[in-house]
């Protein structure tokens, strides 16, 4: 076995030293280089690369008065037991209804502009083939912090965690160009530096995403993660991921790779595998991704490259340390985030 093909495993969950092999060095790069080079390890259909179909024109929509966006990022949405019982099994869940069609829209096209000046071309045609990727935009943007901060959202990742409070880890808007191929299985254990497993990302579609626009896809079953424990990760091809699909085919695990209507949001638990489809329309696949961890988490004691620039999302924190900079903000509950 090289270097390249040794098994990955987190200490914290397999109750064993992490092995030392190259992946354990630290990523040197930005988090646009490392989905550059992430998206590469996903396995791509030769005959999947040609025409674009195009996609449903946008909805119409009216920009919403700061008063009823402010409402409806704050206002809780209530989950059912059945719901909360779905997520801690699955280890994922789709809501409905989660955001207006007004406030999707309009969060939408401050992310066009936002994106498209990051790469100085136009969006939705102008880019192929990438994965465009920009995080800590909370910080400088009042409609991304808006949402970002949002009190629905902290809330709902709270109560499906079952933890009192939640802070954020980042955020990241992330966006599937015309031509893009799949994303790798993978769970996000690997990817945060985190020691729990009270770990959440929402996933907030800015549009419809049908199938062939590559919505994001969960494997059904929290312990689905088990059965690929010891496939080894490579950083230089797309084994990783064939071989992980391959488990899963054979074991007949159910993927829910359906489409997200405007206002359905997803969460996925750190320990759920999921993947997307590759986008075969020509409109840019624009969602707002955010990760939340129990309040009082630490880091481990040793990240490794797939965790990406994590160095930006803890600034100053020793390896082992709590995580409560003032750029992991409380998202819930309320009273906790004025005074921290
Ligand atoms: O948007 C994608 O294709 C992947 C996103 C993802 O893996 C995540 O948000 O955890
Ligand atoms: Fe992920």
């Amino acid at each position: 076995m090289t270097d390249e093909t040794m098994p990955v495993r987190n200490p914290h969950l397999a109750g064993e030293n992490a092995r030392r092999v190259d992946i354990d060095q630290p990523w040197e790069q930005g988090n646009q280089e490392w989905w550059d080079w992430y998206v590469t390890l996903a396995e791509n259909d030769e005959d999947d690369a040609g025409t674009l179909q195009a996609a449903p024109p946008l909805p119409e929509a009216r920009s919403p008065t700061r008063e009823a966006l402010d409402r409806e990022l704050s206002e809780p949405y209530d989950l059912t037991q059945d719901q909360i019982d779905f997520f801690r099994r699955e280890g994922f869940i789709k809501l409905k209804h989660v955001f207006s069609s007004n406030a999707l829209l309009h969060l939408r096209k401050e992310l066009v502009r936002l994106l498209s000046d990051s790469v100085d071309a136009e969006l939705d045609g102008g880019v192929r083939d990438r994965f465009l990727s920009l995080d800590m935009v909370w910080l400088e943007n009042d409609l991304v912090r808006k949402f970002v901060l949002s009190a629905r959202i902290g809330k709902l990742a709270a109560d499906l965690l079952g933890v009192a409070s939640v802070r954020l880890y980042h955020d990241n808007v992330l966006s599937k160009e015309p031509g893009c191929g799949r994303t790798p299985w993978h769970y996000d254990d690997h990817h945060f530096p985190l020691a729990t497993n009270d770990v959440v990302t929402v996933w907030i579609p800015t549009q419809p995403i049908p199938r062939e626009m590559g919505p994001l896809a969960f494997a059904e079953s929290i312990e689905t993660y088990r059965l690929v424990e010891t496939v080894p990760f490579t950083k230089f091809d797309t084994s990783y991921d064939r071989r992980v699909s391959d488990v899963f085919r054979k074991a007949g695990v159910v993927v829910d790779d359906g489409p997200f209507d405007l206002g359905d949001v997803s969460f996925h638990h750190n320990l759920n595998f999921h993947t997307a489809g590759p986008n075969h329309t020509s409109q840019s696949r624009i969602v707002l991704s955010n990760t939340f961890f129990a309040d009082g988490a630490r880091l481990v004691d040793q990240a490794t490259m797939v965790s990406g620039d994590w160095k930006k999302f803890a600034p100053g924190v020793p390896p082992g340390g709590r995580l409560a900079t003032p750029v992991n903000p409380v998202c819930w509950p309320p009273e906790k985030s004025r005074i921290s």
